[in-house]
């Protein structure tokens, strides 16, 4: 061992310990946060909750790793009473290290964009292209409230967004005046809508319920528009198939 190294081991060795004992923790609560997810209620919920889980894990490892090592030496490495002058050695960087924090910063920014980037991407979009018959609902979005039409069953702006449970939906979004974001929690993904644009977002709804029995099925605009904004919400309720057909019959022209 050089006398470099060896200089090196007994600076950080304890440091090592610290990032096994801080990982075990801060990995433990990430998991028990997950393990306590909210509502997972669409097929594409559950391919963004696997992302976002997948980040998680990774996030957490590498706070810990820059935070433990901040925390290590300023404990370690701080002046005591009695030091006077400048530390007997001091280096503005190691240079084996900048290069492994440039190729592991590089490699993991990569890595993230292909997964889970573009294989999220490619399952939400693979969705949408699979989907023969979706059931189409247009959302117009305004200050502040939200309505909705069902153009192929004859139902016109009606306050509350029904649908039925396990058919893919195409959302057509639409804004009568600034920006807005279409947003149900329990279903994992949102769209923003755009003044003189019409955008599409596709959920397949995998669980039965609505606002009353769980307040993550519901309409949310999550995009500050006003005053009103934090109150820009639609009751929703999802239905069975049979049930569907009966709102459908008892609500249409
Ligand atoms: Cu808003």
């Amino acid at each position: 061992m050089s006398a470099r190294t060896e200089n090196l081991v007994k600076a950080f060795g304890g440091l090592v310990v610290a990032w096994i004992i801080g990982m075990a923790i801060a990995e433990g609560l990430a998991a028990y946060g997950i393990d306590h997810w909210p509502l997972l209620g669409s097929v594409q919920a559950h391919i963004t909750a696997d992302a976002t889980t997948y980040l998680i894990w990774q996030a957490v490892a590498i706070y810990v790793l820059v935070g433990g090592t901040i925390v290590y030496c300023a404990i370690r490495f701080r002046a005591r009473p009695g030091d006077s002058g400048p530390p007997a050695y001091q280096r503005r960087y190691f240079g084996p290290f900048v290069i492994f924090w440039l190729v592991m910063s590089i490699a993991i920014n990569l890595a993230n964009t292909i997964y889970p980037g573009m294989v999220g991407l490619e399952q939400l979009w693979g969705i949408q292209m699979q989907a023969k018959h979706p059931l189409v609902v247009d959302v117009t979005a305004q200050q502040w409230k939200w309505t909705f039409s069902y153009p192929k069953q004859g139902i016109t702006d009606v306050s509350k967004l029904v649908v039925p449970v396990g058919r893919t939906i195409d959302f057509v979004l639409r804004t009568k005046d600034v920006m807005h974001d279409f947003w149900v929690p329990a279903w994992g993904v949102k769209k923003d809508v755009i003044p003189n644009e019409i955008r599409h977002l596709y959920v397949t709804p995998t669980v039965l319920g609505s606002t009353k029995t769980n307040p993550m099925i519901r309409v949310q605009c999550s995009l500050i528009c006003g005053n009103g904004h934090p109150m820009m919400r639609a009751p929703v309720e999802v239905l069975t198939k049979a049930a569907f057909k009966t709102w459908v019959s008892n609500n249409s022209f």
